[in-house]
């Protein structure tokens, strides 16, 4: 079959649609596809030395006459422009806004037919969609892809009712990059950070956005130090930050609560620590649960969006009603007392990862779009 030239579209700071696009676009290139990258700056993980990946960075002046820098209609002139240069064969969007709305414009700067895949990777939908000022925005972008894609049934399900498009949904699993995610030795990571020999451990990791909600899980925490003793790594940055370290101040919590922020040894301090914690209000997939199944984590998870399609409860992690912390507490200790119970859902994690969300069968899943929407 022709190799396909591709150009990607995506957010290129951390978060997991910027991960899932990279590591996509890097699987891709490793079997021949060219991958070009258009984007803001250089994302995170890119393989620049790579010979089928190319970045073609999105620029744009500070005109003073915009009170906002249009940014999508750069990123339109950009795309339609390595249309022409590279000709490609199919534009692959991660995140409805404002990308798929891009895409379509630069395909018609460019005076191009070609396929359009967008993939809706979560609050593109289950926030913007309840935007009155936006929903018929991103309802434009999807109807305006060739194919859609969702990374979870419920997001699926989430679009059909808030958006209404006129686009068939399909649902492809996120992945993650098994070389990376494997239990591994964190070396002296534990006493670095000052995490005694017999306590604990309870993870976080997220952007601390208002819908991690991270207040739960400090308060989680706090009643699990009355029973065990224990840390809780808080791992990442974001616009909630301020309102968590004041949590934590005012439960007394400071010499048990790390802030690590942004952290790139995330398999190193997964090692390290015993459960995973994400009890948030909106969640897509949670890439971060994946994540953790992979290096032996077992997750605490509210019943949300797609969390319940990589957490099975009882069987790798446990899932409780949102904003229940009498439930969450139960449960992270039971797991955390009880050894057995434990090794097992860790067993189970594994078999998870390999089976359901192998990175093999999703990226193969993608390709035959690639061709669909190419038509070679
Ligand atoms: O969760 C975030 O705030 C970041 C956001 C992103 O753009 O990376 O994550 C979304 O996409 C991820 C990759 O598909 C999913 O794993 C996350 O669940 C999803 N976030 C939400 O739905 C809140």
């Amino acid at each position: 079959m022709k190799k396909l030239k591709v150009g990607v579209i995506c957010y290129p700071s951390l978060g997991g649609s910027g991960v899932v696009a990279t590591e996509l676009g890097i699987m891709m290139a490793n079997k021949g596809h060219e991958m070009h990258f258009i984007t803001s700056s250089m994302p995170f993980r890119f393989l620049n030395a790579h010979p089928n990946m190319q970045f073609h960075e999105v620029t744009i002046e500070g005109y003073s006459v915009f009170k906002y820098p249009p940014y999508d209609i750069a990123l339109a002139n950009r795309i339609a422009q390595v249309i022409e240069s590279e000709g490609l064969d199919l534009l692959h969007v991660h995140y409805a806004m404002p990308h798929a709305v891009s895409a379509a414009l630069g395909k018609d700067m460019a005076g191009s037919d070609i396929g359009v895949i967008t993939t809706l990777h979560g609050t593109d939908v289950t926030i913007l969609g309840y935007d009155p000022a936006l929903r018929n925005t991103v309802r434009y972008g999807i109807n305006k892809s060739t194919i859609v894609t969702a990374v979870s049934e419920s997001l699926k399900q989430d679009t059909i009712n808030l958006i209404d498009p006129n686009k068939e949904i399909r649902v492809i699993y996120n992945f993650i990059d098994e070389e990376t995610y494997v239990p591994r030795d964190a070396g002296t990571l534990r006493s670095d950070l000052g995490i005694l020999e017999d306590e604990k451990v309870i993870i976080h990791i997220s952007n601390f956005r208002d819908v991690k909600n991270i207040p739960d899980i400090v308060k989680s925490f706090h009643e699990i130090t009355k029973t065990l003793d224990a840390k809780l790594l808080l791992v990442g940055e974001g616009p909630e930050k301020e309102n968590i370290i004041k949590l934590v101040d005012e439960l007394n919590l400071q010499d048990k609560v790390i802030f690590t922020g942004k952290r790139n040894d995330m398999s190193e301090l997964l090692a390290i620590s015993d459960v995973m914690f994400h009890l948030s209000s909106k969640e897509a997939f949670g890439l971060v649960l994946l994540e953790a199944l992979a290096c032996g984590v077992p997750s605490i998870a509210t019943n949300v969006g797609g969390i319940p399609e990589v957490i099975e409860d009882g069987v790798n992690g446990f899932i409780v009603p949102y904003g229940n912390i009498d439930a969450a507490v139960e449960k992270g200790l039971l797991l955390l007392e009880d050894e057995e119970l434990y090794a097992k859902f860790k067993r189970n994690g594994f078999i998870t990862v390999k089976e359901k969300f192998h990175s093999s069968g999703i990226v193969d899943q993608y390709e035959e779009l690639y061709y669909e929407v190419a038509g070679k």
